[in-house]
């Protein structure tokens, strides 16, 4: 279930009035750096009082905002939790404080109670579609090694299993071989040239679970000699603007969108719950899948 993503009307009004923080993750990709601008953008022409922190992807970081957040006694929290486990301690603290809680992004492996509601893509959902092109690429037959995001992340732990849940619908598809990149372009290509040293010729796919480490593998098969897109597949998640870049090159083959631009939503949820209005548990955004042939007269429609 879920509402999908409206974007907020342009508000005549402001909120000057409004107080948030929120404990962001860090600036390890560009889709975080889109989401990063998504939330100050909209923040900005609200007038809202937004105090937003980057944990450089350290979970003690955004732990240590949160609790700054309740010191300064702010109406509504926000955070997308770099990893799902470790949050029932602050959270019941924010809880006990009274203010509402939203889960932006991520997800976190919490009881119910213990955030008010979680605006977020449906991870696994993401992974069954990266499953579905990577199936209709290799025609059902081939071997795939995956680029990991962070360990212990929700879209790692979804995508994973929705990509795991449909292989099975395809016996002549194998995974050779994972390895994690963090979500990061750089570890993204350390870890492709790794596994091409160790696999080779015998890789036909890869499934990349951001397009940022994506673009980073599409490096690395370029340097090992091969070429990425035709000798080996690469299918990847995020949608950002440099991956319809690389599909229109030919590199890359399909992405499978996971939208950012989640600003208005959250402040619109947040006033909502400021004004104790009840909002849906989980509020998805809408998504879709992009690939080669459509890249080129996409890529002017882009907004991150
Ligand atoms: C997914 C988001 C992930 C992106 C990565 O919603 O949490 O984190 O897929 C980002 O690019 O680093």
């Amino acid at each position: 279930s879920g509402a999908t993503a409206s974007p907020l009307d342009v508000q005549t009004k402001t909120y000057p009035e409004l107080v948030v923080g929120f404990a962001q993750i860090g600036a390890e990709s560009e889709w975080r750096t889109a989401n990063t601008r998504s939330i100050q953008d909209t923040a900005n022409q609200l007038g809202v009082e937004l105090d937003l922190s980057d944990a450089q992807q350290q979970q003690e970081n955004q732990i240590k905002a949160i609790r700054s957040f309740i010191a300064q006694g702010v109406d509504v929290i926000g955070v997308s939790p770099v990893v799902e486990t470790g949050w029932d301690e602050v959270f019941a603290e924010v809880k006990q404080a009274g203010i509402p809680l939203i889960l932006l992004d991520r997800n976190a492996d919490v009881p119910d109670d213990l955030y008010s509601v979680r605006i977020g893509s449906d991870f696994v959902e993401e992974g069954r579609r990266a499953c579905g092109e990577m199936a209709r690429l290799l025609d059902g037959q081939g071997s795939i090694v995956i680029l990991e995001g962070t360990q212990g992340s929700a879209p790692m732990i979804g995508r994973g299993t929705g990509f795991q849940e449909c292989l099975r619908e395809y016996p002549g598809l194998q995974v050779l071989d994972s390895q994690s990149g963090d979500f990061i372009r750089a570890r993204g290509k350390e870890e492709m040239a790794a596994l091409l040293r160790t696999h080779g010729r015998s890789i036909d796919g890869v499934f990349a679970q951001n397009d940022d480490m994506a673009l980073g593998a599409i490096e690395a098969i370029e340097e090992y000699g091969l070429q990425p897109g035709i000798d080996i597949k690469i299918v990847s998640i995020d949608a950002v603007r440099a991956a319809f870049e690389a599909m229109i090159a030919g590199k890359l083959n399909a992405t499978i969108e996971c939208n950012p631009l989640l600003g208005p939503l959250f402040f619109e949820t947040a006033l909502h719950l400021a004004n104790d209005t009840p909002v849906e548990k989980w509020i998805k955004p809408i998504e879709g899948v992009y690939r080669q042939d459509t890249a080129a007269q996409e890529l002017p429609r882009r907004k991150y």
